[in-house]
């Protein structure tokens, strides 16, 4: 292994703004809010505060899943927040989400709104509201929120860990790549042995779980996150890439991944979504991969 220029950390911790890597400018140690902001309130009951990034489409896959099964109670707002400019560090979006991150969700129709961050809350908080996605049956429910919340547990070593080693850290280096890069394709061999008798993530039924893991391991199967399909070599992954074009086909998966999508081809992109005629401006059909469903 090529050994870097050793760290001696200090007795404590101070922070270097110029520590460098893709977020460095929104990346600080302290929460809160850092300016004054009040969120856009539009008509419908769910005001969703987000961007398409895999933890951001888990819920725009969820609303638009709810649409299309018929529970019309389910439209919402989608408003975007550029993180990249430090939008979620506005004093509005720090009271839905004292985290600062998206997605955050307010609900409306609630007699006092209902303030709900953190993705896997959020699709269980839309799924027992609508009863939708998510198995009543208890084993089946259980086997749901097992992989619901494996997914909550494991993206970090995926995104956090691996990503931002192999892709946005200033410069490359071995023991972190190495380390995330076994751990990755440990958590692939895990879907992938699931899924050879599984059609969906939980058995039978498409559920909640598969709108978490989908946004994430589908893109880094295909190569869409962090160029690394090639390295992780991603095709061994069988049977995760026949589910990954399973789900990528459904329309509302497609509806989903371009709301609040503020990057690449422009008419993928609805960047603030308020009625279901919003896509028909769109040419929604070049976001997916394979056939409509
Ligand atoms: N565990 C959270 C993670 C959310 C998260 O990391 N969101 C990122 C975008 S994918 C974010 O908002 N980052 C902005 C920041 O860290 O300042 C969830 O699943 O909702």
């Amino acid at each position: 292994m090529t050994k870097p220029d050793e760290y001696t950390p200090p007795k404590v911790w101070t922070w270097d703004a110029e520590s460098g890597g893709k977020f460095a400018n929104i990346n600080r140690p302290i929460a809160g809010p850092t300016h004054d902001k009040e969120l856009p309130v539009g008509k419908h009951p769910h005001q969703l505060y987000s961007l398409a990034t895999p933890n951001g489409v888990k819920v725009t896959i969820m609303f638009e899943e709810l649409l299309a099964a018929g529970h019309n109670d389910a439209e919402y707002d989608a408003w975007l927040i550029n993180i990249g400019d430090g939008e979620q560090f506005g004093s509005g979006f720090v009271d839905v989400n004292p985290n600062s991150k998206i997605p955050a969700l307010m609900d409306h129709s609630t007699e006092t709104p209902t303030r709900v961050f953190e993705s896997g809350a959020i699709l269980l908080y839309l799924s027992e509201k609508f009863g939708a996605f998510l198995p009543t049956d208890p084993a089946k429910r259980t086997e749901t929120l097992n992989w619901l919340f494996w997914q909550m547990g494991s993206a970090p070593f995926l995104g956090g860990g691996f990503g931002h080693f192999y892709a946005y850290a200033p410069y490359k280096m071995e023991y972190p790549i190495n380390r995330y890069a076994m751990e990755v394709k440990r958590q692939f061999d895990v879907l992938d042995r699931q899924l050879a008798d599984n059609q969906f993530i939980a058995g039978d039924e498409y559920t909640i779980a598969d709108m978490a893991i989908f946004p994430w391991y589908g893109a880094v199967a295909v190569g869409a996150a962090y160029d690394a399909a090639e390295f992780l070599d991603t095709q061994s992954y069988k049977n995760v890439l026949r589910w990954v074009g399973e789900i990528a086909a459904r329309k509302p998966v497609k509806r989903g991944r371009m709301v609040n999508k503020a990057s690449g081809d422009p008419s993928t992109q609805l960047r603030n979504r308020h009625n279901a005629s919003d896509f028909e401006t769109q040419t929604w059909d070049k976001v997916g991969d394979g056939e409509e469903k």
